[in-house]
């Protein structure tokens, strides 16, 4: 038996029920054992864990890969907008958000969720976790728009050359990359002057349109990374313009370290750090860039105090996005990277669900409780535990490997991430043609041109073009 505590009598629709509340309950009589844990941004840890064991703490410091909100931070099993419980017949109670700033407190007979920006809509469902999750998913689409789409076979200069991109570098990609089946071919990180002085430095030479008509020419969309809505402690826009940050007692606010620095995120209610991003994204369409990879997006949503002091953090977030599809318009592809996970469905069209790979399994340090360290296993980990978001927007696990070259990865862990990629129907990669032998580079032709068949058995089972594949020993689920 199960009841539900609101302010509002619970309405049925697809798949549950709707309730209204700043704060609702869901209590049962069934004792449960686990509880789905949902992270605040892409790379924020998302996974089922054991009520009856504290749950896996993440550093408190905003930014880093295994970041989270602080508000689910704690001794408690917090989840951001999302929570469900689980006992030993499977059957899942989910409790979900259908509006921002909203946390679920998970414990063995209830879900408590709680909104920090007053009354909000609530979805609750029983069921098969992965399906009930799914009609959650479809209810935040019908509220908040369904942009998602496949943009095809993506190369991205991230996973080979890091920041040592370079225009030459990206010539020879694009010369080896001919027939082998991409549609997009994406510069990551390494372009710019500096994070948050969003020109082009001297590896360029022919400048950012320049790239952009030679990627064009050779037959691809070009793609472009950005950090719109971050500047480093380095950088002329923090220094000219400190008042466009979300700040604290007059600085503004750190929102993570990278880059050998602090970076801060912009106030999204500042009317001239929204003209700022809007002439970022302006700016690299006009360049000839139509698939753009936004990334650090989080840092729009950090607390603190902004230009509008009624607004919350998620909901600047909101605002941000929302100039950024407004100045992109609605042909340009936007993936949406370190960015909060509810409020950017409806504005982007794809968006990364899990931490970034890395040319190895498991992360250096050892352990979930090194959440914050690069790992290829928790890549997959996350994404899969989060693929009730593929009804409403594209779900990106990251780029998949073919090469053996800077890759300690075995044939099985890079098949277990081209699965993955399969599953989730977002295909990138970032092996420069050179560095493959003809073999690898003739596997890497024939998964780019062909498109898997697909069907989903289980919470970790799957038939891949007649494969039965278990992603069960990538998991971190408890
Ligand atoms: C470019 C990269 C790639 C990558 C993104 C993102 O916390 N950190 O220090 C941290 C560093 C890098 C990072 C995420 C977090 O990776 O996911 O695909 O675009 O930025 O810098």
């Amino acid at each position: 038996m199960i009841e539900v505590e609101s302010d509002s009598p619970p309405v049925a629709i697809d798949g549950g029920w709707l309730v209204a509340g700043s704060a609702v309950s869901v209590t049962t009589s069934e004792l449960a054992n686990t509880f789905y844990r949902h992270g605040w941004h892409s790379w924020s840890l998302t996974r089922w864990e054991r009520l009856d064991e504290p749950p896996v703490r993440l550093p408190d410091d905003w930014g880093g890969f295994g970041a989270d909100n602080v508000a689910i931070l704690g001794p408690e099993h917090r989840s951001s907008w999302v929570g469900a419980i689980s006992g030993s017949d499977d059957l899942a109670i989910v409790l979900g958000a259908l509006g921002f700033d909203a946390h679920i407190t998970g414990s063995p007979d209830a879900l408590i969720g709680e909104s920090g920006s007053g009354t909000i809509e609530w979805f609750v469902g029983i069921g098969v976790a992965e399906e009930v999750l799914e009609q959650y998913g479809r209810a935040l689409g019908d509220r908040l728009g369904n942009v998602g789409e496949d943009p095809g076979r993506v190369w991205c200069s991230w996973y080979s050359y890091y920041e040592d991109i370079t225009e030459a570098k990206m010539i020879e990609v694009l010369d080896g990359l001919d027939g082998v089946g991409f549609d997009v071919v994406q510069i990551d990180d390494g372009w710019q002057v500096e994070i948050g002085d969003w020109a082009v430095n001297a590896d360029f030479p022919s400048g950012m349109d320049g790239m952009a008509e030679r990627i064009a020419d050779a037959g691809y969309r070009p793609g472009l990374w950005t950090a719109p809505f971050i500047a480093h402690e380095r950088s002329q826009t923090i220094r000219d313009h400190p008042e466009w940050f979300v700040s604290r007692d007059g600085s503004p606010v750190v929102a993570g370290r990278n880059w050998n620095g602090e970076y801060y995120g912009l106030d999204m209610t500042h009317p001239e750090a929204i003209r700022h991003v809007r002439a970022v994204i302006e700016r690299a369409v006009a360049w000839g860039y139509t698939y753009l990879k936004l990334d650090f997006l989080f840092a729009a949503g950090v607390p603190g105090e902004r230009y509008d002091p009624d607004v919350t953090g998620e909901q600047a977030y909101r605002l941000g996005i929302e100039h950024i599809r407004e100045a992109a318009g609605d042909d340009t592809y936007l993936l949406a990277c370190g960015s909060l996970i509810v409020p950017s469905i409806g504005v982007f069209n794809g968006m990364r669900v899990g931490q970034d790979v890395a040319p190895h399994w498991e992360n250096r340090a050892g352990g979930i409780q090194y959440y914050s360290e690069v790992s290829t296993r928790f890549a997959i980990s996350n994404s899969l535990a989060r693929l009730w978001l593929t009804p409403v927007i594209a779900v990106d696990p990251d780029v998949v490997y073919f090469r053996s070259e800077a890759n300690e990865m075995s044939r099985e862990e890079m098949q277990a991430l081209q699965d993955i990629a399969s599953v989730c129907g977002f295909v990138a990669t970032s092996d420069p043609p050179h560095w493959m032998s003809p073999g690898e580079l003739a596997e890497m032709q024939r998964y780019m041109k062909s498109r898997q068949d697909v069907e989903r058995l289980g919470r970790y089972e799957f038939h891949i073009d007649g494969r039965t594949v278990s992603f069960r020993s990538a998991s971190l689920d408890a």
